[in-house]
């Protein structure tokens, strides 16, 4: 069970972020009303939301999730791949520190949040553009330090780990196509998300509910079958710069 969530709303400066997409920029305005509607769907999981202020030098700030790995028992700041990334950690590990013991991912380790996943007690380390193996050792040996176990993948066909392949909990992970025969993946259920609904394997599970990005018939009808309230969000100027759901919170 999830109780917190840290968000950040995005800063004026958003459509200056990453982006690889050719989805055009971003509308600003509903960019802030479908992030509003985020952290009402956060609110509706039964989550505590701690908002912190949007950072206007960091255009792609408002994409939490790559600032930290937040467990049970610890919290580790991530290095950010990109360097107009790196400086989000500072104001993130501020308010970590309240809730968890802290660790941090050093120079010349870089890792982003976003290649990490947690199954259970076992974490994926995606091994991307982002994340190096310097980054997921020193990750590796703190999750070790707080008895929890990892592994790396490699990341070939999308930005970070998790935009291709995220777990839903019961042993079940929702994966991109391409993602099919992945042999570190071969012992879990699986639901498979068609190559035209890609960007749906970014679907996030809190507490009973799954959310899910709006507009993807096929695996809205697969996450039905479950037993969890599905949310659906229009995630439409948040796909132009990248990002999905998971990305724009830190949940624990
Ligand atoms: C970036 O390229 O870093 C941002 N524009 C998008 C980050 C998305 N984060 C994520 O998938 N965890």
């Amino acid at each position: 069970m999830f109780s917190k969530a840290i968000v950040r709303k995005p800063s004026t400066t958003f459509s200056q972020g990453l982006s690889s997409s050719n989805l055009g920029r971003p509308d600003y305005q509903l960019c802030l009303a479908q992030h509003q509607a985020y952290c009402e769907a956060l609110k509706i999981c039964g989550l505590e939301l701690i908002e912190l202020v949007a950072e206007e030098n960091y255009p792609d700030s408002t994409f939490v999730e790559d600032t930290a790995i937040v467990t049970k028992k610890c919290a580790i700041i991530s290095r950010p791949g990109h360097e107009s990334r790196k400086g989000e950690v500072e104001s993130i590990a501020e308010e970590l520190i309240k809730h968890r013991p802290i660790e941090r991912v050093a120079a010349p380790g870089t890792l982003d949040g976003g290649d990490i996943m947690q199954l259970e007690n076992h974490f994926y380390i995606g091994l991307s553009d982002r994340t190096n193996k310097e980054g997921a050792r020193q990750l590796s040996s703190f999750l070790n330090k707080y008895t929890y176990t990892a592994s790396t993948i490699d990341v070939i066909d999308s930005l970070h780990l998790k935009s291709g392949v995220n777990y839903i909990g019961d042993g079940i992970i929702v994966l991109m196509e391409s993602l099919k025969n992945t042999n570190e993946l071969k012992d879990y259920k699986k639901i498979l998300i068609t190559a035209e609904e890609t960007y749906a394997s970014n679907c996030v599970r809190i507490n009973d509910c799954i959310i899910m990005p709006k507009g993807f018939p096929n695996t809205k009808a697969k996450l039905s079958a479950l037993p969890y309230k599905i949310i659906e969000l229009d995630m439409s100027e948040f796909e132009k710069m990248d990002g999905g759901l998971s990305c724009l919170s830190l949940r624990f």
